[in-house]
């Protein structure tokens, strides 16, 4: 398996809406990246991955795509995009868009034609049911945002099938011109020499013949065996990638919803011609039971170790992977994973320190290079989130838990804690915009913003500079073989990693204790020291210690 650029590569996701704000309007727009290329540049990153910039009516910001081949009006126009697409490949950087495919939105021409009857040609493009035999909805299937997965319409006596809002109906796979139209738009922007794209539920595309109901088990297996993996979903990737993405210098990077490590190689094993990589949820959900705002278990290093392994097992030199802690769909990863007060600095850095040396192409997503939290709403008005709006109505209804606690939960665990305005400087709005944002501004960005951390040489954006730089000259970090110690450690995670003459040792304490650990295990006093995110170093001839949040990267060799 080669290292490829988009192996090796850093990915940056922008969220645009809430990255940088060109024209003072409250919402971030291409002209925003564009001013910011240099700084994206200065990170070393390789590949940019832009969430949706399509033209949308925004019910689920962008990912409700009414139009797959023009720009969003808010964020601008083509010309912007062009631009910003020269800019970013001139200076060696390539671009990735976001692909919406199984879904579009309900203002896509295809389903406004498809309302109008039941023999208009575009009624095939999406999945239509009689009722049951109660009358009611067709099946006992549940939006990934809450309520059925069905919406009634009454003109035609029909439901129509939506596993995400009612405003976003998903395609019919099943129909070559819903697979054609889709393939055009994607040679559409790989035409103007788009790099590849991230693909949106990609494994949702084909549904279970006759959508039998689900089994009463939590969301995450019915994703899984109900959802995900359909009968034709391998026919239909194998047929994009060899009527598309093969034909241009361009990848895959899916979204694994549904997908865990015994069926991964079938979409990634190189041999399979279908997906280049994906990035899947063990990790991002491994303290969320069975869905947001349900259980939820507390962080298990020891368990977070396993689902590193288990996937290398599954994928090592057989397929590919991205590894990311945190998107644009989760609270931040600081604030989940670190400690976004005490230890904060050390917490950021130490947790990228791993991330940067697992195998797979490394995912960051915008802000988290500072070090950005999740921030407090204090009511539900200033609640963007669809999902985190559709629970709280929902739990109006079931009063599960009281309002505050729902809103506590919203705080916690809500998408809006990774959209909040990318924090420039310490000025209005974090130097995002002049006018009141989409979505309000941490006030935490008077202490973490861009412009203080750049200034500062122990910062966490100099951290992520200069790791990512090291990154590049060590092919071991990307595609080493490891040996683990100390596994069941449940403080500290350690791994040695051997790639021809290359050999490292990462050592990572992840709680706020100081930790002794590594007796012997060929560590050397005078070990060179590539990454330490403090100027300590613990190493003794028998044992280290490392301090809280302490992460150390050593050659070996
Ligand atoms: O996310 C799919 C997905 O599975 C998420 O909804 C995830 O389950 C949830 O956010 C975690 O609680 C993708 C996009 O990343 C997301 O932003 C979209 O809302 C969704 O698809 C629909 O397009
Ligand atoms: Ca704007």
């Amino acid at each position: 398996m080669k290292l490829t650029w988009f192996r090796k590569g850093t990915i940056y996701q922008i969220y645009p809406r809430s990255f940088n704000d060109s024209n003072n309007d409250g919402i971030g727009d291409l002209r925003g990246i564009i001013e910011k290329l240099d700084y994206i540049k200065s990170l070393h990153i390789d590949i940019i991955w832009l969430s949706p910039i399509f033209s949308s009516p925004n019910d689920d910001n962008g990912y409700d795509i009414s139009d797959y081949c023009s720009i969003m009006p808010e964020f601008g126009t083509m010309e912007d995009f062009d631009e910003l697409l020269k800019e970013t490949h001139s200076r060696g950087m390539r671009l990735i868009l976001d692909l919406v495919a199984n879904h579009c939105s309900d203002e896509h021409i295809w389903f406004e034609e498809a309302k109008k009857s039941k023999d208009n040609p575009y009624r095939d493009y999406f999945h239509w049911r009689k009722p049951g035999s109660d009358g009611n909805v067709p099946n006992n299937w549940k939006s990934f945002f809450g309520g059925s997965a069905w919406e009634y319409d009454e003109a035609s006596g029909e439901y129509y099938l939506h596993l995400f809002t009612k405003k976003q109906p998903d395609l019919n796979w099943e129909n070559p011109k819903v697979r054609e139209e889709i393939y055009n738009a994607m040679r559409f922007w790989l035409d103007k020499g788009v790099d590849g794209f991230r693909m949106d539920v990609i494994p949702l595309i084909s549904k279970a013949i006759g959508y039998p109901d689900a089994p009463d088990v939590g969301f995450r297996k019915i994703i899984e065996d109900v959802y995900a993996n359909g009968p034709t979903v391998h026919e239909y990737l194998k047929e994009m990638n060899e009527e598309v993405i093969s034909k241009y210098d361009a990848f895959s990077l899916a979204e694994g919803v549904g997908i865990n490590e015994s069926n991964a190689g079938l979409y990634i094993n190189e041999d399979r011609k279908e997906l280049d990589m994906l990035y899947h949820f063990d990790i991002l959900e491994c303290t969320i039971v069975n869905g947001k705002f349900e259980e939820v278990s507390p962080f298990n290093l020891v368990e977070m170790k396993k689902i590193f392994k288990n996937w290398r097992d599954a994928v090592h030199r057989t397929g590919w992977i991205a590894n990311a802690m945190g998107n644009h769909d989760f609270a931040r990863m600081v604030s989940r994973f670190g400690d976004d007060k005490k230890y904060h600095s050390e917490s950021a850095k130490m947790l990228v320190t791993m991330l940067s040396t697992q195998n797979g192409t490394l995912n960051i997503y915008q802000g988290d290079e500072i070090g950005m939290t999740n921030i407090t709403l204090n009511e539900i008005d200033e609640v963007r989130d669809i999902q985190s709006l559709n629970f709280y109505e929902e739990n109006q209804l079931t009063k599960r838990y009281s309002e505050d606690l729902a809103l506590k939960m919203i705080n916690k665990e809500g998408r809006d804690n990774a959209r909040t305005p990318v924090q420039w400087n310490d000025e209005i709005n974090g130097g995002f915009s002049l006018n009141q944002p989409w979505l309000k501004s941490n006030p935490n960005s008077t202490e973490i913003n861009v412009k203080n951390q750049d200034e500062d040489s122990s910062s966490i954006l100099n951290f992520y500079r200069d790791l990512l730089k090291i990154r590049k000259r060590y092919d071991v970090f990307v595609f080493g073989d490891f040996e683990e110690i100390e596994f069941d450690n449940p403080n500290v995670y350690i791994y040695k990693k051997k790639l021809g003459k290359e050999e490292i040792m990462v050592l990572l304490n992840f709680s706020s204790s100081e930790e002794t650990c590594c007796h012997k295990n060929g560590i050397r006093k005078e070990s060179k020291v590539l990454v330490n995110n403090y100027e300590y170093v613990g190493i003794e001839d028998d044992r280290v210690l490392l301090k809280p949040y302490q992460g150390l990267i050593l050659d070996l060799k």
